[in-house]
């Protein structure tokens, strides 16, 4: 059975109902990930929903794209909202009336004439980037979409890179929990412990308008993440010591997608006639610096570091296990990691069919709680393509299944229950529906056959 894949159209239905998704939710000039919760552009959304559109259109996939880079600011940084003017301003908190980008960022660069978040999100682009390229090289080409995006690209790293090391030792720090992109996982607790939350009844959740409390962060969560964001934003979102983060952290996937998208940056300069070599020198600095700061042989992944104590966080998230993305992880790593998938902790394959955010033997699981056990699409995804990477074949086949009946089953959820692939959150989810339709219609990365 392994490496054999259901012959293209076996996933029609879904593939059209994925579709459908995108179509709702697109605006014309980006998608939204929820009508509903998140009216606006996010931007690792985007980047993965690049990736499933580009099967119908990589011209939408390009333009996805192109809209986040017009956001981009003047130090790098690509923002992880862009505020959609025509949107109702009490329709998503924190909105731009809080973010005030086009003020309070202006001396980092923001635009004067689009409004922004201030922080960041994974940088998953540079894959994107090179994925919508690949759908149909000789128009990318024409367009010169990638003559376009590798400046962006390669100016967004190197804020990363370079604003960002607040540890000092190569790998990037998140300054808010948001940024990782898993709002609330246990690894937070402790380092968003130490922050102050904002008197409760300053701001409305406007998240709770359009979702479960149970499914969402606490509001002990929200009045820190929000005193954080306002912190930042009162620094004129500088970055540096001289700011004085009161959050850093060191998160494995934040680094592990910078590391493949440093890969993909290689392969975009070469086939833009620019040198790849400075990119791959990149990838594998990020990559000894994840395995010298980041993993835990004992707990057989890598951890986060809390860069203000100096110490790893010892809860085991899904973001341990996104390195597996690397082609150069060293092999005996590499290993261990489709050992801990497939563990007690992770439980791939004999507990549940998908990977959950967090450790099911942890002391902060839970089956509902967005980033604290939910299984996620985005997260499922890019597991599927490390191990296919790593020659676990027959894993990345059940795993792709179990991704494409999940999604169709449970109306493209946001995230589901890990044991019972129940929906929570919200449906009609613009990542669940890229990645399965992806997933539906591509043959891989390699080096499964075919
Ligand atoms: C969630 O995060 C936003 C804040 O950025 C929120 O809760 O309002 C996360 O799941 C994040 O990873 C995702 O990009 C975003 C939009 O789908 O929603």
């Amino acid at each position: 059975m392994t490496g054999i894949r259901p012959p293209l159209g076996a996933y029609g239905r879904l593939a059209q109902g994925a579709q459908r998704v995108l179509r709702d939710n697109w605006t014309g000039s980006s998608t939204v990930p929820s009508r509903t919760l998140y009216p606006h552009q996010w931007s690792w959304d985007s980047a993965f929903i690049a990736i499933g559109l580009r099967h119908r259109s990589p011209r939408r996939a390009q333009r996805e794209l192109e809209t986040l880079f017009t956001a981009q600011w003047g130090d790098g940084r690509i923002p992880h909202i862009v505020f959609n003017p025509a949107v109702p301003r009490h329709a998503y908190f924190p909105g731009p009336d809080f973010w005030r980008s086009s003020t309070a960022g202006a001396a980092a660069g923001a635009p004067a004439d689009t409004e922004t978040s201030g922080i960041v999100q994974p940088p998953v682009h540079a894959l994107a980037a090179l994925l919508v390229h690949r759908a149909d090289p000789d128009a990318s080409a024409r367009h010169g979409f990638l003559d376009r995006a590798r400046p962006r690209l390669a100016a967004w790293h190197g804020y990363l890179l370079r604003a960002r090391d607040l540890g000092g030792h190569g790998l990037v720090s998140a300054v808010h929990p948001w940024e990782p992109g898993m709002d609330n996982s246990p690894c937070w607790d402790a380092p968003l412990a130490r922050v102050t939350p904002v008197p409760p009844g300053t701001f409305h959740r406007a998240d709770l308008d359009h979702g479960a409390a149970a499914d969402r962060p606490t509001d002990l969560d929200y009045g820190r993440y929000v005193r954080l964001a306002m912190d930042y934003r009162d620094g004129g979102y500088r970055d540096g010591p001289a700011t004085d983060p009161r959050f850093a952290v060191e998160d494995p996937g934040i680094n592990a997608l910078l590391a493949a998208s440093e890969h993909a940056l290689a392969e975009i300069a070469a086939a833009t006639g620019a040198d790849p070599a400075p990119h791959r020198a990149r990838a594998a600095r990020l990559t000894a610096a994840l395995v010298d700061r980041l993993w835990d042989p004992a707990a057989g992944l890598f951890l986060c570091r809390d860069v203000l104590t100096g110490t790893l966080v010892p809860e085991r998230s899904a973001a341990g296990l996104l390195p597996l993305l690397l082609p150069d992880l060293p092999p005996a790593i590499a290993r261990t990691l489709v050992r801990t998938v497939r563990g007690a902790h992770f439980g791939l394959g004999r507990t549940v069919r998908l990977v959950p955010s967090y450790d099911l033997l942890g002391g902060a699981f839970d089956p509902f709680r967005y980033w604290r056990g939910p299984a996620w699409f985005n997260v499922n995804w890019l597991l599927e393509r490390g191990l296919r990477l790593h020659g676990e074949t027959a894993a990345a086949d059940a795993l792709r299944t179990a991704v494409l009946e999940t999604a169709a089953a449970s109306d493209f959820a946001e995230y589901v229950d890990p044991y019972t692939g129940r929906a929570r959150g919200t449906t009609s989810f613009g990542w669940t529906a890229a990645l399965a339709l992806d997933l539906a219609l591509d043959p891989g990365p390699g080096p499964s056959p075919g």
